[in-house]
């Protein structure tokens, strides 16, 4: 991707505010890092670049890419909402990454990986800059591995490209386009009605439901069946020990046997 990025971008774009103010780097540390630096800048703004130095997962962990093969970018949002309703922004991009390659048979693995054949395409990493109970801006972050032709020894078993699973080389403009779009129309259902009205399709997109899941948190491990996810974006897990509700912030969801 180049700058013309920004140019053929703006052309193909259908959405009224996400992505209407693009930037463009060659390579950053972290779009996150930049839509932070850039925060006084208005909503829906689309930080992208070819490469990162510094990529973020989510819990301190590291988002490998190879300069120009991935989508990288980060939204700028400035919602009124209150900084616990943050977390189900990651549930929809999760969701819009999820339509927007639905050709490809891509899944959500709760809370922000997209799913091919077992492997993860893409991950969401949304960060929010909040007082009390007031939000000022909120960065979300998606990487998508588009044209990736191969992955280091680490990441072989559980990383996918949509090249690697189809075989074709993709316009990564063509993919962000459709991202935006989807990620536009659930952001504004979202501000009018919450999940409420988007929880069902999640629902039915999401890989765990109705799985044996194992919930890694910091000092332990719960394994149970995940029965539902709430209106909170929150996990259900059924456990020997009755339900518990998790929560997306500090933990991380496998299954049983491997990654998914
Ligand atoms: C995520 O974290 O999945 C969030 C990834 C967000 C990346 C975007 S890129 C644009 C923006 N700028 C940033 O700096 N970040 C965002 P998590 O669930 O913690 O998953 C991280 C784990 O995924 C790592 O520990 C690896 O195991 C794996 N991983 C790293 N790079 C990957 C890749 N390119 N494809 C698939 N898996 C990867």
């Amino acid at each position: 991707m180049n700058n013309s990025i920004s140019k053929i971008l703006e052309r193909k774009l259908k959405t009224n505010e996400i992505g209407q103010n693009i930037i463009f780097y060659d390579i950053t540390d972290s779009t996150n890092n930049e839509a932070k630096r850039h925060s006084n800048l208005k909503s829906g703004t689309l930080i992208i670049a070819d490469d990162q130095t510094d990529g973020k997962g989510r819990l301190g962990r590291v988002w490998k890419s190879n300069s120009g093969d991935e989508i990288l970018m980060s939204l700028l949002l400035k919602p009124s909402v209150s900084p616990d309703e943050v977390s189900k922004i990651t549930l929809i991009a999760g969701l819009s990454v999820c339509k927007a390659l639905r050709n490809f048979g891509a899944k959500i693995k709760w809370p922000n990986d997209v799913i091919i054949n077992s492997k993860k395409v893409a991950g969401v990493l949304t960060e929010m800059s909040a007082e009390l109970n007031k939000i000022n801006y909120i960065v979300c972050g998606i990487g998508i591995n588009i044209n990736t032709t191969e992955f280091e020894e680490e990441l072989f078993n559980k990383a996918t490209s949509l090249y690697l699973t189809s075989g074709k080389k993709y316009d990564r403009s063509d993919i962000l386009e459709k991202v935006l779009y989807e990620f536009e129309s659930l952001y504004f259902e979202f501000l009018e009605n919450g999940l409420n009205n988007i929880l069902s399709e999640y629902k039915a997109n999401c890989i765990n439901l109705g799985a044996i899941a194992k919930a890694v948190f910091k000092d332990k491990t719960i394994i149970g069946k995940v029965v539902d996810i709430n209106t909170d974006g929150e996990l259900i897990l059924e456990t020997d020990n009755g339900k518990i509700t998790i929560s997306s912030g500090e933990v991380s969801v496998r299954g049983i046997l491997g990654y998914v």
